[in-house]
């Protein structure tokens, strides 16, 4: 489905990000993988190449704009455009009342969930162009919706960056750019773990059952644009 096409994914190190890479991979897309931990990347391209895909890894850190500017000149000179991006590398920052959020904690996570996809748009949004069915995916919650007591920071950069992808989407309105969010619902990833520490994953979606919806997404054929849509009903 996808033989030909070039996929940007962030934090495609584990989670819900590798889930994606693997099955991206699987369709024919060759795939450009970013998160910080190296070995975590070499294991998805592992498991990618035993299938018969094929895989760039980009150890690095987000949180630092230049080498967002770095890695769009890089996959402008080797690949000349990218067809998906999926814009889902996040931190859940701590679960804490709103006023006694601290201020590195609240700077974190605005900067990763947020602000980082800002830049990721400012560097990639010419790449997208060069492509004749440019897909921007982007991940966000029901916590931008639906106020949950806690969730402080995490919950205030999903909501903006709804607002973000729903402008950048209606700017796009008249190109073939079509941008949309993706809510996963509860799935067992590391970050769900650390939301709540104790409870049994095995009860929650794994990974690999939620990514359909990426691919329905990222195909030639979608209309959509400016929506969220949920990956579990
Ligand atoms: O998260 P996790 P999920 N620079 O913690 C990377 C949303 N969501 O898969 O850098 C570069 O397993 C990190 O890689 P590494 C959620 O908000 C989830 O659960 O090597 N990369 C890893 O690959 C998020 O937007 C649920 O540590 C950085 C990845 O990000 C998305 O889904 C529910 C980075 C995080 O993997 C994926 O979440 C929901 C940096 N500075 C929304 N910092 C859920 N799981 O239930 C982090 O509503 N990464």
């Amino acid at each position: 489905m996808f033989k030909g096409k070039i996929a940007l994914i962030t934090g495609a190190s584990k989670g819900i990000g590798a889930a994606v890479a693997k099955r991206y991979a699987a369709e024919g897309a060759h795939v450009i993988l970013v998160a910080r931990s190296k070995r975590a990347l070499e294991r998805v391209d592992d498991a990618i190449r035993e299938k018969g895909g094929t895989a760039t890894l980009v150890p690095m850190d987000l949180s630092k704009p230049e080498n967002i500017d770095l890695l769009s000149k890089s996959v402008y000179e080797r690949f000349g455009k990218i067809d998906i991006l999926v814009a889902n590398a996040g931190i859940l920052g701590s679960l804490t009342p709103m006023h006694q959020q601290t201020e590195k904690a609240w700077n974190e996570v605005l900067n990763i969930n947020l602000t980082s996809n800002w830049h990721i748009l400012r560097c990639f949004d010419a790449l997208l162009r060069r492509s004749e069915a440019p897909r921007a995916l982007f991940l966000t919650s029901d916590v931008a919706h639906t106020p949950h007591a806690y969730w402080g920071a995490y919950a205030v950069s999903k909501t903006a960056l709804e607002s973000m992808v729903k402008v950048y989407a209606a700017e796009n309105e008249q190109t073939p750019i079509r941008a949309n969010l993706v809510d996963p619902g509860a799935v067992a990833t590391e970050m769900l773990k650390k939301a709540y520490p104790g409870r049994d994953m095995h009860q929650y979606a794994s990974p690999d059952d939620i990514t359909d919806v990426f691919v329905k997404l990222a195909a030639n054929d979608l209309t959509a644009t400016g929506q969220v849509f949920r990956a579990q009903s």
